[in-house]
C-alpha cells in the first residue's frame, strides 16, 4: 500500500458544515446527491455507528461471518474489503480507486468503489439514520444493519485520540470534551445519532449492538451476529473467529490495524505514545483514567438529561 497524507485527508477532513442539525465533514455537501439515490441491495449488511464506538471490530466480525472465515481474504485491507460509505478512499497498490476517479483522489470517494463491488457486501458509515440513502430511510429496500454504540464517555476520549493522530485536533482533551457535550464534534450530537437506532432496535432487519458486550462475551456477540446474519457457525468457528478479533490480535493484523494508512501522519509531530495508535487500548471505562472529575459530572448529567425519557441504558 502507498498512501500519503494528502490523499488520504483529501477535502473531506477539512471544514465542517452542519446538515439536519448534524455536524459533518464538508466533502458530504458534494457527495450528498449520491448518497441519497444511492442504489442499495438487500443482500448487503450495512454498520453503522458513532466513530469510536467499535466500528473496525464489528467490520472485522461481520466480514469474516459472511465470507466463511476466509483468512486469505482477510489479509486485504480492511477499508477495501468494507467501503467507508461516504469517506474518500486511499489509494491502494493496486490503484483501483485511483482509476475510478479518473486519477483525481479528490473525489475517489467510496461510492464508486462501493458500486463496482459485487453484492454482498459489508458497508461502513457514520451517517446518521435521517441522511442514509432514500431507499433504505422510506424502508423500500431492507438490507441488514448493525449498529455499534459504546459509551459515550470512552467514545468521546477514543475520538480525542483519533483527532490528535491524525492532526485534524491539536487542543486538549477538555475543550474537545465541551464539543463533544455540545454536539460539535463531527457526526454529533452524540444523541441524535443514537436514539434513533435504538428506537428502531426491534426492526427485525436491525441489529443493536454494545462494545461493552462485545467486551463481556465475545463470542456470544460473534454467535448473536452469524444468526442474524443467517450465517450460523460452528462452536470450533466461533472460538477461531474470537481468537481473531482479540484486542492483542487485532492490533497486530496490518489489514485492520491502520498503521501504515496513520504513519504518515504522524511524521514531524510529537504525539504521545497512547496516541501513536488507532488500536489504542481497546477498554472499557478509559475515560475515568483521562477525564477530569467535573467533566465526569459533566458527562453524567449530559447522560441523564438525554435518556431521561427513554429507556436507552449506557451497558
Ligand atoms: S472508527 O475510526 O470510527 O472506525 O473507529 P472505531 O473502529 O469505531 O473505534 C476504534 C476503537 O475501537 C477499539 N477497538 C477494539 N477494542 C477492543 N477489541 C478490539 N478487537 C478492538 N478493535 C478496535 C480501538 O482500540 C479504539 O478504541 P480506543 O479506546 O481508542 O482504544
Amino acid at each position: 500500500m502507498n498512501v500519503d497524507e494528502k490523499k488520504y485527508i483529501t477535502a473531506f477532513k477539512k471544514d465542517k458544515i452542519t446538515v439536519n442539525g448534524f455536524s459533518l465533514p464538508k466533502k458530504y455537501e458534494q457527495l450528498k446527491e449520491q448518497l441519497d439515490d444511492l442504489e442499495v441491495n438487500n443482500s448487503d449488511v450495512w454498520i453503522v455507528t458513532f466513530p469510536k464506538s467499535g466500528t473496525t471490530w464489528t467490520e472485522e466480525m461481520v466480514w469474516m461471518i459472511m465470507n466463511n472465515l476466509d483468512f486469505q481474504g482477510a489479509q486485504k485491507f480492511l477499508h477495501l474489503r468494507c467501503p467507508f460509505l461516504e469517506e474518500s478512499m486511499l489509494i491502494d497498490d493496486t490503484n483501483k480507486l485511483e482509476d475510478n476517479s479518473g486519477g483525481n483522489a479528490d473525489n475517489a470517494h467510496s461510492i464508486n468503489y462501493l458500486k463496482s463491488l459485487t453484492s454482498p457486501i459489508v458497508v461502513k458509515t457514520h451517517l446518521p439514520f435521517e441522511l442514509l440513502p432514500k431507499q433504505i430511510k422510506n424502508n423500500i429496500k431492507n438490507p441488514k444493519m448493525i449498529y455499534v454504540t459504546r459509551d459515550p464517555r470512552d467514545t468521546c476520549v477514543s475520538r480525542f485520540h483519533h483527532a490528535r493522530l491524525l492532526g485534524s485536533y491539536g487542543g486538549d482533551l477538555e475543550t474537545f470534551c465541551k464539543m463533544f457535550l455540545e454536539g460539535k464534534v463531527t457526526y454529533g450530537p452524540y444523541w441524535s445519532h443514537i436514539l434513533p437506532f435504538w428506537q428502531m432496535r426491534r426492526n427485525p432487519n436491525l441489529l443493536f449492538l454494545k462494545y461493552e458486550e462485545m467486551k463481556h462475551d465475545l463470542r456470544k456477540v460473534i454467535r448473536q451476529v452469524s444468526l442474524f446474519l443467517e450465517r450460523p457457525l460452528t462452536d470450533e468457528q466461533v472460538e477461531i473467529l474470537n481468537q481473531h478479533l482479540t484486542f492483542d490480535k487485532m492490533k497486530q493484523n496490518p489489514a485492520v490495524n491502520y498503521e501504515e494508512l496513520f504513519a504518515p501522519f504522524k511524521k514531524n509531530r510529537k504525539i504521545g505514545e497512547e496516541e501513536e495508535k488507532f488500536m489504542r487500548k481497546g477498554i472499557v471505562g478509559d475515560y475515568k483514567n483521562a477525564m477530569s472529575a467535573d467533566m465526569i459530572r459533566a458527562f453524567d448529567e449530559w447522560i441523564e438529561r438525554n435518556i431521561q425519557n427513554t429507556d436507552y441504558v449506557i451497558s
